[in-house]
């Protein structure tokens, strides 16, 4: 019996870490259609690169520690909205909001939430777009919706989000004040470089490349 109920156990987690999985192809699908059709009508690229991963069970289960929640599936999946994610970086920090409208507008999708910390950056500098999302996976039996977390950053904020990463975990979290000071300068330095970046690239492509996704009369050409 405990055996069959074992079985049980693996095949329901199995099958929720593939939904995750198969969630995080469905959306690199959606940005790369978004990414060819962009190049395509702008002959520019507003995407730089996307990465994608599913949270590994060991760092769901911290989580799950750190929350103070139940280590059941139904409750992870409710409380739990990054074990999917997709992380988008663009050059300009408005191909942020380009690619956050466009992605969110499709009706497949549900928007659950959107976290901007480009507006609001966190207290130790962290800028990004977090947009989770909704979206339909169809599987033999029906489709399941998966939330997905995706990222859209710029570059300099993907390079500094990394390296603060890696020192928030060699520090276990108690980043010594120096390091935090450093840290909230660099962001700061990195903001004045994403101005820097895009002020020269409105410079030399005009507000040509500013509009708003596709203009009507690309559409009508
Ligand atoms: P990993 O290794 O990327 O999976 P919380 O996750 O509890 O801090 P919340 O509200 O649950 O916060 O989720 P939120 O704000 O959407 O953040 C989730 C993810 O965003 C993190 O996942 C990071 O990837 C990224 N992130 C958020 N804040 C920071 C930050 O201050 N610095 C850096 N470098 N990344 C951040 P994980 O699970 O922390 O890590």
């Amino acid at each position: 019996e405990l055996q069959e109920m074992a079985q049980a156990f693996h095949h329901d987690f199995q099958r929720f870490m593939m939904e995750y999985q198969f969630a995080v192809d469905e959306m690199l699908t959606k940005v790369s259609i978004l990414r060819e059709e962009f190049l395509y009508l702008h002959k520019y690229n507003p995407i730089e690169h996307v990465s994608s991963r599913v949270k590994t069970p060991e760092s769901i289960m911290r989580k799950v520690s750190k929350r103070n929640i139940a280590p059941s599936l139904p409750i992870i999946r409710e409380n739990i909205s990054d074990i999917a994610g997709v992380r988008i970086t663009c050059s300009f920090v408005k191909d942020i909001y380009k690619v956050l409208n466009t992605l969110t507008s499709q009706s497949d999708l549900k928007v659950i939430q959107i976290k901007d910390y480009i507006k609001n950056p966190k207290s130790n500098g962290y800028k990004s777009v977090h947009a989770i999302i909704e979206i339909p996976v169809f599987l033999s039996d029906g489709p399941v919706n998966v939330v997905v977390e995706v990222q859209i950053r710029t570059i300099a904020q993907d390079f500094w989000a990394s390296l603060e990463h890696k020192i928030f975990y060699r520090y276990e979290g108690d980043v010594p004040a120096h390091l935090a000071d450093e840290l909230a300068e660099a962001a700061a330095i990195a903001t004045t470089l994403d101005m820097r970046m895009q002020r020269l690239h409105t410079e030399v492509h005009g507000h040509d490349a500013d509009h708003d996704g596709a203009s009507h009369t690309d559409f009508d050409n």
